[in-house]
């Protein structure tokens, strides 16, 4: 059978003439590693252009107003976050935790380089099928990126450009790899190239990174200092402060890069079904009464122990107030929030129009609110999960039903329900301390956002459960701080809290992992008494 077809080219063979390049008796002889770094450098440097044009198209707002406007890696990245399947995504966030996005990147970078390569290598015998391979992958990135929501049809400009520097570099390094062999600026051109790729790319999408105007506008931003009412904290240290500093609190979002909005673009449309759709821009939302408010915000992803959670003081204009201006007709059920770059949360009406005043906020802690954390405007809800809820760069309440619409994590394996579980932690010792005998102060925290917390308890060993002294609870709808005096004896002990939630509700000792609904289980650490 073989013997049928025709001998296979010599790989010297060229589908493209080499037009008036010195060319030796055996067509191009590009080794393996020159056409490689060739394909490398021609790659990285066309990536490059394309996202330092990303960049400063979306500083320049040309590109729309999502996250990571125009940015080939960032926007393929998005697609993946958003692409991947519920199993995929829980399996990276308990393997990588909050790192897990920078793995992608990392990653992407890596498949990227093997393509690369592999493009080069290709180009040593078929020049054009390598360059449509160029193309076809630009093609991918560029629907990627118009895909983004937010995203206007110049994005596209950017890695249109980067694909053509990419095919051109490509085409005429092979033929000097061909004619001079692998040169140095070559391999230079594919270490920098892909350095000012990741230094980029690490700009744009590092929250805090002083990219375009940091958000310095005037915000009501209530009354100083922001350490919390007395009594809140019981001041035990090494215990996580009642009112957490803005830069130590948790961040959770899909966005690979922050979206950048500013004031002047920022409009929140209220519809569906409500009597009278409106819109209402920053200007207008600062003309209203704001609140001062603690909420504790948690992360449904957080583990038994772990540190998704976190207080601040919010200010904002209640939502309840806006939804009552807009009208909202019987039957629905649920306010499906949409941010600037297409997240959504489904929150049941109720919590957004009863007493709990959950807010549209625009400072955190006396400041405008971070561009991580929601600038300019973003709900917070006492309760929920951050989930079903708390939508940074909200842009959009659409008023409607569970049986109709659902958020951004509900086709994804999670509840569309997230109530805040009651859940307890201790905070010191740590797990693993090792600590002198005698009195040694035990405390924590715990949470019941707005069922508040009655009691909390802490269990030596196999011991009885003994009352923990709970600090002042200034609002139901943020945690409680605890300690607990303890008489500790030489040996190895393991301590476990748990907490009553405003109910009379102990939280449950069943082990649950997070999904779908929050981890459940006991809060234990074990304490070497020496
Ligand atoms: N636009 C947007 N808002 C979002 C999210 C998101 O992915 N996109 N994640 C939510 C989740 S899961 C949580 S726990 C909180 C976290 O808020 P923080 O980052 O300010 O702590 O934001 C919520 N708001
Ligand atoms: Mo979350």
């Amino acid at each position: 059978m073989s013997g049928d077809r025709p001998t296979e080219p010599p790989v010297w063979e060229l589908d493209d003439e080499p037009e008036g390049e010195p060319f030796g008796p055996g067509g191009w002889a590009v080794g393996p590693l020159g056409a490689a770094t060739a394909g490398l450098a021609a790659g990285s440097v066309g990536l490059l252009v394309a996202e330092l044009l990303a960049g400063l198209g979306s500083l320049a707002g040309l590109l729309g107003s999502g996250s990571g406007q125009g940015s080939p890696v960032l926007s393929v990245g998005a697609a993946i976050v958003d692409g991947s399947p519920a199993p995929l995504k829980e399996w990276a966030i308990a393997t990588f935790g909050t790192a897990d996005k920078l793995v992608l990147l990392v990653s992407i970078g890596a498949v990227l380089a093997g393509v690369l390569a592999g493009i080069g290598t290709l180009a040593r015998r078929r020049l054009t099928l390598a360059s449509a391979t160029l193309a076809l992958l630009g093609a991918v990135a560029v629907l990627a990126v118009l895909s983004r929501p937010g995203a206007m049809p110049p994005a596209a400009v950017p890695t249109v450009a980067g694909v053509g520097v990419a095919i051109g570099l490509l085409r005429s390094g092979i033929r000097r790899v061909a004619s001079v062999g692998p040169s140095r600026r070559q391999t230079l051109a594919a270490l920098g190239g892909a350095t000012g790729v990741v230094l980029v790319t690490a700009l744009r999408s590092v929250p805090g990174t002083p990219v375009g105007p940091a958000p310095t506008v005037e915000v009501p931003t209530g009354a100083p200092p922001p350490t919390g009412p007395a009594g809140a904290d019981a001041g035990v240290e090494g215990v996580q402060p009642w009112v957490v500093p803005t830069d130590d609190f948790y961040r959770i979002d899909t966005a690979l890069a922050p979206p950048r909005l500013t004031v002047a673009d920022w409009r929140l449309r209220v519809w569906g079904e409500v009597e009278r759709e409106l819109t209402i821009d920053w200007p207008e939302l600062l003309r209203q009464p704001m609140r001062d408010r603690y909420i504790t915000l948690a992360c449904v992803s957080n583990e038994v122990g772990g540190d998704l959670v976190g207080n601040a003081r919010w200010t904002g204009w209640p939502v309840r107030e806006l939804l009552a201006r807009a009208g909202v007709r019987p039957g629905a059920d649920m306010v499906l929030s949409r941010s600037v770059d297409g997240w959504t949360a489904g929150t049941p009406l109720a919590a957004l129009t009863d007493e709990r005043e959950a807010l549209l906020a625009v400072a955190m802690n006396g400041a405008p609110l971070p561009v991580a954390h929601g600038f300019p405007v973003r709900l917070v809800v006492p309760g929920l999960y951050g989930y079903v809820s708390a939508t940074k760069w909200v842009t959009e309440l659409k008023v409607t039903r569970f049986a109709v619409d659902q958020g951004y994590w509900t086709p994804r394996g999670w509840s569309a329900l997230g109530p805040v579980k009651t859940a307890s932690r201790i905070d010191v010792p740590r797990s693993g301390a090792a600590v002198r005998a005698g009195r040694v102060a035990v405390a924590g925290t715990a949470w019941a956002m707005h069922r508040g917390i009655r009691q909390v308890q802490v269990r030596v060993d196999d011991g009885d459960w003994q009352d923990a002294r709970l600090a002042a609870e200034p609002t139901i709808d943020a945690w409680r701080q605890w300690v607990f005096d303890w008489s500790a004896t030489a040996g190895s002990h393991v301590l476990t809290v748990r907490a009553q939630d405003g109910s009379g509700q102990w939280q449950t000792a069943d082990v649950a992992r997070a999904d779908p609904d929050g981890a459940t289980g006991h809060h234990s650490i074990t304490v070497r008494v020496g």
